[in-house]
């Protein structure tokens, strides 16, 4: 007779089935059955210094690997400290399943120490908040993984008491459910009857093709590239598409809301068609000003509404555009040259404000991109740095970048270069980050060092919250809680059991990054930049 899986057991059986490699975890009592489980069935369990950062960890690991990713905590502390990791994996729309422990079900209906109602807590910024119980262990973990990755993806958060781990499951049988596409299907939504994305394209004297997160999860590099070539139309990508088509391309034409967004925003204007294509609003920091009618082009229907659309194509995204590309009996609608005098443009933006003799944080992108592998991966933090990177790196395959740009959450490069490197230890990762993230997230350097991560972190270092404090300037206010203090980086990496450079010039950067992309333990490179440049162009 074969003795009954504990729900533990099911639980870790269900996330390996559902592809989770990494298990990104705070522990505390309730949850060491899940963790031995866990790694039983081959899943590693990581050690993250806090829980925020395990599941910005588990946030990036599924970002850059297009899996499901998964952290854990114990209750009450535990599951508070995870909020803001699991928030960003709802709004940077990628599926993370969040779980944490549960004091035992006798005391739940009275107990109050350490005591938090999770389902509460957690529904604001997740999918679907619920509790495991042994009698529906196998069946929750099932819907838990389809809510995750069904579209548009998020974080799932499961409960469940100590006890309960330990309980024999009487709902054991695992079956992970399917997540891709299978078929190539698209539906149709048209205000009037007769509406047609192929009709409306075609009328189009200059249109545009703006791709997001949702072209990036349909694997849609190819057909974006196929349409913009047969239509011949600019591409501009949003922040998080980052790499979905190579960006030295011909039709491509920047990024979104990011640095230099003004120029990008005139060319989106001066088109009289906007092919929407995955462009999940979330990542808009404003709100829609344009003129020209929308084709949404979605795995959903336009359910934010932050633009009209009186045409939605929705269904897998490559898909939709292979057919468009298809049907395309059109004139070509801009020359590479326009394009190209654009492109120009925006690199000149890009550089505005660069002060000769100093570190300016163009060069620091600039001197990483040269130096880096072209398959590296690059993820970033959130502030000044972000923009400048959002727009100059040049990225060339998709998953590539990694950055939050939905809850845009300060706290993420670090743990996310740390996740991008376990996934894939044979590509070179680097990380660049503000001085604020890194003093918020610096313990993780420990693990990147335990771990033997060979990762380059690159800090902006300008003693400042620059993003915010620039907002202060902007009011005549003085820098009031926006300072931070120096830092000796070199040391610290010491500490941490990394190597450490300090660098203030474009040539001393160059060479620190030399062994970039054969590190074998963590680099941290405290780059001493001057941030006037952020002041001309922010
Ligand atoms: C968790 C979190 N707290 C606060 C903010 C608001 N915020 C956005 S950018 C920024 C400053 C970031 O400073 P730093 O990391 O040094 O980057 P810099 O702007 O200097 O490049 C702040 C405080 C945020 N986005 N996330
Ligand atoms: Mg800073």
């Amino acid at each position: 007779m074969t003795s009954q899986p504990s729900t533990a057991e099911v639980m870790a059986e269900a996330l390996a089935g559902g592809g989770v490699l990494s298990m990104f975890a705070y522990p505390g009592d309730p949850i060491i059955d899940l963790m031995e489980f866990s790694r039983r069935r081959g899943i590693d369990v990581v050690l993250a210094r806090r829980e925020a950062t395990a599941a910005f960890m588990a946030e990036a690991s599924a970002m850059a690997t297009g899996g499901i990713g998964c952290c854990v905590s114990t209750l009450g502390p535990g599951s508070t400290a995870l909020v803001n990791g699991v928030a960003a994996a709802t709004l940077d729309r990628v599926p993370v399943i969040a779980i944490s422990g549960q004091i035992e079900t006798s005391r739940q209906a009275f107990f109050t120490h350490q005591v938090v109602n999770h389902e509460a807590l957690f529904a604001p910024v997740t999918k679907w908040a619920a509790r495991v119980e042994a009698n529906a262990a196998a069946i929750t973990m099932r819907k838990a993984l389809r809510i995750a990755a069904a579209e548009r993806p998020g974080a799932v958060h499961l409960t469940c008491a100590a006890d309960t781990f330990t309980a024999p499951a009487t709902d054991s049988h695992v079956v992970a459910p399917p997540v891709r596409y299978a078929a190539e299907s698209v539906q149709v939504f048209g205000v009037e009857a007769t509406a047609s994305p192929g009709r409306m394209l075609a009328a189009a004297g200059r249109p545009l093709l703006l791709a997001g997160i949702g072209a990036v999860r349909c694997e849609a590099t190819a057909a974006i590239q196929r349409l913009a070539a047969t239509v011949q139309m600019p591409i501009v990508v949003t922040g998080m598409a980052k790499g979905v088509v190579p960006e030295d391309s011909e039709w491509f034409a920047g990024v979104l809301d990011m640095a230099c967004n003004e120029s990008i925003w005139d060319l989106v204007r001066s088109s009289d068609l906007i092919l929407a294509a995955g462009f999940d609003p979330v990542e808009l920091i404003k709100p829609w000003h344009v003129k020209a009618p929308v084709l949404h082009i979605g795995t959903t229907p336009n359910i934010d509404q932050i633009y009209a659309s009186e045409v939605e194509a929705v269904g897998n995204v490559a898909s939709i555009l292979k057919w468009l590309a298809d049907g395309y009996r059109g004139q070509p609608r801009w020359t590479a040259a326009e394009v190209a005098g654009h492109r120009a443009r925006l690199r000149a933006a890009y550089y505005a404000g660069h002060v000769r003799g100093q570190l300016n944080p163009t060069d620091v992108v600039d001197t990483v991109r040269e130096v880096a592998a072209a398959a590296a991966i690059a993820t970033c933090d959130v502030g000044s740095h972000k923009l400048l990177v959002g727009q100059g790196w040049t990225a060339t395959q998709p998953r590539s970048v990694l950055m939050t740009n939905g809850l845009s959450a300060m706290g993420f490069g670090l743990p996310a270069a740390i996740a991008a490197k376990l996934a894939y230890p044979d590509r070179p990762v680097v990380a660049m980050i503000g001085d604020g993230g890194l003093a918020m997230t610096a313990t993780e350097l420990r693990l990147a060092a335990a771990r033997g991560l060979g990762i380059a972190i690159v800090v902006f270092v300008d003693g400042s919250l620059n993003r915010i404090e620039l907002k202060q300037h902007a009011r005549s206010y003085p820098a009031t809680a926006t300072r931070i203090e120096d830092t000796d980086l070199v040391m610290l990496a010491g500490a941490m059991q990394c190597d450490g450079a300090r660098v203030a010039s474009a040539a001393e950067l160059s060479s620190a990054l030399k062994g970039v992309n054969t590190l074998t333990r963590p680099l941290v490179i405290e780059a001493r930049i001057d941030p006037s440049q952020y002041e001309s162009q922010f």
